[in-house]
């Protein structure tokens, strides 16, 4: 993995990990940390080696969002042709599980990143907010999509036209995340969840991935269909006959990703 300048990347066995890493600003999503965000998932969706991916900040801070100092005299054109919004769509992209570790802020576009992946573990100090009303702007990376097919149209009102934030207990009550641990623990637990999945079955858990992100685009019906052809593309796979085989000799499969 090489050098970047705004995150720190760290492999544990099957799980890679991006520390986000611009403390000054408040971990601040400028376009240049998001482009080395996206260039080290990426390069993980392609290896072999790697099951799962995390990201995180620091104990105080997931993100308080995008550069606000870079967005002050933006014009819509410069909005419109920002590379922000297509880094943001092609983390939706990684065929690979991405849990997000959150402690402290995960503001605007921080929180927006958090809910871009596939699961949130959180610190006890975890805060969730779409802020920017009080920027007199609206969230523009899936806030109002994503956060109010999770928590609803009423409490996701709230959160955008009047700043309301959520702590992390409220976050778990409304569904926002998978849980909820102490700050010593958050970021340890999230990578277990994630070594977890890494040593499942590699095209089952993809497969997997995409059936439950299709459920947000599509209709039942079509959802059901597409669920179905994934589940029976999966019994072309050795992994379905060397799991079914195992379960029946009572020992523990050996994935292959084939
Ligand atoms: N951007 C730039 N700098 C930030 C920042 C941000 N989002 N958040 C904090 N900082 C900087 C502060 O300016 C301050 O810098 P210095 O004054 O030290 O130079 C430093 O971080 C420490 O911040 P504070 O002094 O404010 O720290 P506090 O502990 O007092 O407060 C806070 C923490 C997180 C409550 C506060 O910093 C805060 O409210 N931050 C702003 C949160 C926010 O409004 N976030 C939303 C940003 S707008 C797009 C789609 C989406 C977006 C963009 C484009 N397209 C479709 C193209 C997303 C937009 C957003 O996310």
């Amino acid at each position: 993995m090489k050098a970047y300048q705004w995150i720190r990347t760290e492999v544990h066995g099957p799980v890679g990990l991006v520390r986000l890493n611009n403390p000054k600003a408040l971990n601040a999503l400028t376009p240049d940390l998001m482009r080395e965000l996206v260039d080290a998932l990426e390069t993980w969706d392609r290896d072999p080696d790697i099951g799962a991916m995390v990201i995180t900040g620091n104990e105080k801070v997931f993100a308080a969002g995008a550069d606000i100092r870079s967005m002050v005299q933006a014009t819509p054109v410069d909005m419109l042709l920002s590379a922000y919004i297509d880094l943001f769509d092609r983390i939706g992209k990684l065929s690979k599980p991405v849990i997000a570790a959150v402690s402290g802020w995960a503001l605007g576009g921080g929180f927006e990143l958090a809910m871009a992946c596939d699961m949130i573990v959180a610190s006890e100090k975890a805060v969730f907010g779409q802020p920017e009303i009080n920027l007199g702007i609206i969230p523009g990376a899936g806030g109002t999509q994503r956060l109010t097919r999770t928590v609803g149209k009423y409490l996701a009102m709230e959160m955008v036209l009047n700043d309301r934030r959520l702590t992390a207990e409220e976050a778990a009550r409304f569904g926002l995340v998978n849980r909820v641990v102490p700050v010593e623990r958050y970021l340890e637990e999230a990578l277990e969840l994630a070594r977890q999945i890494a040593q499942r079955a590699p095209i089952a858990v993809r497969l997997g991935k995409e059936a439950v992100q299709f459920a947000l685009e599509s209709s039942l019906e079509n959802g059901l269909r597409h669920e179905r052809r994934l589940f029976y593309l999966l019994f072309a796979t050795e992994d379905q006959k060397e799991g079914m085989t195992a379960f029946l000799e009572k020992r523990k499969p050996e994935w292959k990703g084939r």
